[in-house]
């Protein structure tokens, strides 16, 4: 199969562990016989650095000609101190969504049983959970009118759903819940706000489009609560944008860490794989990061936009058996892991 995959590492340590998700491409395109052509693209804190815009149109062209997209992180805390900044590395993230209509994030909270210790969890609570989010990508408070008023005194941002939006992303979680265990949960704050008001009608309105799926309602706290609780109860999750950015950080300690945690955004374009972590300047150029989250992204990649399962699984598979022979980055670390065992970033990719 030939394939152009377009990397877009972004700031702090996406350079690094993109870096180890495109190695694992090549690698598995000498092992199964593809021909995957890569460019490279700036986006975020770096492309501002260079022209001044988080998503030049050089890049935005790039993404759009390219098969696939395999994508690091962006972010910079000088913007964090500096609420005033008009321009900012994570508009480049909003608009790329908009521009490829990717209004769906997958986000599978993958626990693999080698880490069930690793959680802060209980590993009996922890054993066996396999959650799905899909986190709607384009539309809530994100998107919204945003501003300042009476006299900088108040800010605002206007949270918007139309049915379409939410139709859309219900449609893709009932189809995913058909392959597997056909549960969906849907989570808003139906209690308080008009757009999750709409959102439970929508969902219930294509429930009877899916007999074979139980469908629950949840408001968002209460999930919240629950995914710490008794997480096995969750299968496939369906949520708006903010509630599924805050809900699957809180999902990754299922998982572990949030090094583990690999999403994809697909909708009317080319799909972007990307961790579900952000740029972690803190740890940026330590080359302790852990890069399993931009690996497990690649393995979303070649399942989702290339349909290549066997590739997929084959890194899926390099991944468990990395974590079986013992090998930790930090953040995954526990009390029983060896010192020697401990990888740094480029090791982790070499040792799959
Ligand atoms: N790789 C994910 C990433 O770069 N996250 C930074 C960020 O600003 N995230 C906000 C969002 O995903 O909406």
């Amino acid at each position: 199969m030939k394939k152009n995959i377009l990397i877009v590492p972004g700031d702090g340590i996406g350079q690094e562990v993109t870096e180890v998700g495109k190695n694992v491409l090549v690698k598995i395109a000498e092992k199964f016989g593809h021909e995957f052509i890569y460019d490279e693209a700036l986006m975020g804190h770096v492309a501002i650095e260079a022209t001044g815009n988080p998503l030049p149109d050089e890049t935005l062209s790039k993404m759009r000609a390219s098969d696939a997209i395999l994508f690091g992180a962006v972010g910079h805390p000088k913007y964090d101190n500096d609420p005033t900044a008009k321009v900012r590395p994570e508009q480049g993230l909003l608009k790329m969504r908009k521009e490829l209509g990717l209004y769906a994030n997958l986000r599978p909270i993958k626990l693999f049983d080698e880490l069930l210790g690793a959680s802060s969890i209980k590993p009996e609570i922890l054993k066996g959970s396999d959650i799905l989010f899909f986190r709607e990508l384009t539309g809530d408070i994100y998107f919204g009118e945003k501003g300042r008023k009476n006299d900088n005194s108040t800010a605002f941002d206007l949270a918007e759903y139309s049915r379409y939006e939410v139709e859309r992303i219900g449609r893709k979680a009932f189809e995913a819940a058909r392959t597997r265990s056909k549960r969906l949960c849907s989570v808003d704050k139906a209690n308080v706000l008009e757009t999750s008001r709409l959102w439970r009608e929508v969902i219930q309105a294509l429930a009877p489009e899916y007999p074979d799926i139980e469908v629950e309602h949840q408001f968002v706290d209460s999930a919240a609560m629950m995914l710490i609780k008794d997480p096995r109860r969750f299968d496939v999750v369906v949520t708006a944008n903010l509630f599924g950015d805050i809900l699957t950080d809180e999902a990754s300690q299922i998982a572990g860490s949030m090094g583990m945690l690999a999403s994809a955004s697909v909708g009317d374009s080319t799909g972007v794989y990307e961790p579900i972590h952000g740029s972690a300047h803190d740890i940026t150029g330590k080359g302790i990061a852990n890069p399993l989250a931009s690996v497990l992204s690649a393995a979303l990649l070649l399942d989702i936009s290339f349909g290549l399962k066997e590739e997929s699984d084959t890194i899926i598979a390099a991944v468990d058996k990395l974590l079986k022979d013992g090998f930790r980055t930090r953040d995954i670390a526990d009390s029983t892991t060896a010192p020697e065992m401990i990888l740094n970033t480029q090791a982790a990719g070499t040792e799959l």
